[in-house]
């Protein structure tokens, strides 16, 4: 079994990060209690995200945070990251994962019913569900679907879900009761003011959601 807690799930944004930059956020963010980065730059050349993607591993080392890159299986590797996050657009799953080999983490977006149905968990490894609701931070997502629409995602996931769109802190009983098992956020954490503290807020809600 992979080692890994999705509960607080950091997807980096360059935009939403310029002030402090990817980097910076990254060290709060995880000094406030995320447990995953998610690296998602759709613009940058895959020299740039192995640059990028570089410094954050060095910064992860040494916590329990994990490092997933988006889509970019050739800068996955390069990194020497501990994931690879892909869309349905993207790769076929199972492609994606004769390329990173069978440690890697494989997480694979999912929007429906029947996409979580069709989820071989013999090659993906957890479930990002959404968007739970609409979001400026990804202009073209799918059809929102609200904490109902999520608990009948998560049920049929044979894998560990996190829930993305729209997330804040003041969301996250009722993500975990809809049975995910964390808070995918970007806007929740990158371009705020203080994002280890906005961090902190969600860990701390989580921490109580599960007491
Ligand atoms: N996938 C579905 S919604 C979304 C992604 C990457 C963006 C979520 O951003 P925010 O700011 O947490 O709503
Ligand atoms: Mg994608």
């Amino acid at each position: 079994m992979k080692d890994f807690d999705l509960s607080l799930y950091l997807v980096l944004d360059p935009l939403l990060c310029a002030d402090l930059g990817m980097v910076e956020t990254t060290r709060a963010a995880v000094a406030g209690g995320a447990t995953i980065v998610q690296l998602r730059d759709k613009h940058a050349p895959t020299k740039t995200m192995i640059e990028t993607g570089r410094v954050l591993k060095q910064i992860l080392h040494g916590t329990n945070a994990r490092l997933i890159v988006n889509d970019n299986v050739e800068a996955a590797i390069a990194i020497g990251a501990d994931g690879l996050h892909i869309g349905q657009e993207d790769m076929n799953a199972a492609d994606a994962r004769r390329l990173i080999g069978p440690d890697m983490i494989l997480g694979l977006s999912v929007e429906t019913e029947a996409l979580a149905s069709a989820i071989d968990a013999g090659i993906v490894d957890y479930a990002g569900i959404g968007p739970v609701f609409a979001t400026p931070t990804k202009p073209d997502h799918k059809q929102p679907i609200g904490f109902d629409g999520l608990a009948r995602i998560v049920r049929l996931c044979s894998v560990p879900t996190v829930a993305i769109g729209g997330l804040k802190a003041e969301h996250t009983a009722d993500v975990l009761s809809a049975g995910a098992d964390g808070l995918a956020v970007v806007s929740a954490i990158c371009g705020q003011p203080n994002p280890q503290a906005a961090a902190a807020l969600i860990a701390k809600a989580i921490k109580e959601a599960r007491q």
